[in-house]
């Protein structure tokens, strides 16, 4: 499931020329029974099964014998820490992160104070796993690793970057029914280009997620642009 993921795309061609590497771990492997068990019915009862915290630590052991220690060793979960491009930023400025992905309905609490270092959630809704939250967070980490993504200005002009969403996208044709691509796209006029596409961005972040604004790098500019928009919604 996370070689599928991490060998497409972006982060596959990343991997191949070796700009990041990718290992994946199965829990099972730092078992010592016969059935290779990961869980077990939890203490005080109560339904479901409960990951064993043993098979994480010896990972993790493993992991810092073979590779050296992690900077940081993430649990995932949807008790952590909210994920964001900011945290995103900061996990890719670490030379090695380890990623635990459990199952069932619970992490033994011990993985939590001996192993992991903190905990991730990338929202609130409950998976069946760690592994689909993992890929998102390799996927936003690795976009900013240097050289990952192909042009770097993709990279810096990103939404979170900006504080601000993305402008409307058009490409050929010119027209598609009776949506056509807005003539000032076509016109050549990089100024006018520019300053549509600022206020396109900042018409979205007003009408999405205002709360976006508070926290946007906006230039005297966009400043200007966003009080006539406001003024605009209140004017009618
Ligand atoms: C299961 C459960 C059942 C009833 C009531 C509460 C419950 N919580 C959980 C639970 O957290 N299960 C986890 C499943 C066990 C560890 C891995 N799982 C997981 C991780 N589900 N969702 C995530 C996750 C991780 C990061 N960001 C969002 C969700």
């Amino acid at each position: 499931m996370m070689d599928v993921m991490v060998r497409e795309g972006v982060l596959g061609r990343a991997l191949e020329r070796e700009i990041v590497q990718i290992g994946v771990h199965d829990l099972r492997d730092y078992t010592s029974d016969r059935h290779r068990t990961v869980d077990d019915a939890p203490y005080g009862g109560g339904p479901g099964m409960v990951m064993k915290a043993e098979p994480f630590a010896d990972a993790v052991a493993a992991i810092r014998s073979r590779f050296g220690p992690p900077d940081a060793v993430v649990l995932m979960s949807p008790q952590g820490r909210s994920f964001s491009h900011g945290e995103a930023l900061r996990l890719s400025r670490l030379r090695h992160v380890t990623l635990l992905c459990g199952r069932y309905e619970g992490v033994d609490e011990r993985v939590r104070e001996l192993v992991a270092t903190e905990e991730i959630s990338i929202g609130d809704y409950v998976l069946t796993g760690g592994e689909l939250p993992a890929a998102v967070v390799v996927d936003a980490v690795a976009r900013f690793v240097p050289g990952v993504v192909g042009d770097a200005r993709s990279v810096d002009d990103d939404s979170f970057v900006r504080g601000l969403f993305d402008h409307p996208h058009f490409t050929r044709p010119a027209a598609i029914e009776s949506h056509a691509v807005p003539d000032v796209l076509l016109s050549g006029h990089h100024g006018e280009i520019r300053r549509w596409r600022k206020r396109e961005a900042l018409k979205r972040t007003l009408a999405r997620r205002p709360d976006l604004l508070d926290a946007a790098a906006l230039d005297g500019e966009d400043q200007v642009i966003l009080e006539e928009l406001k003024n605009r919604v209140r004017g009618e």
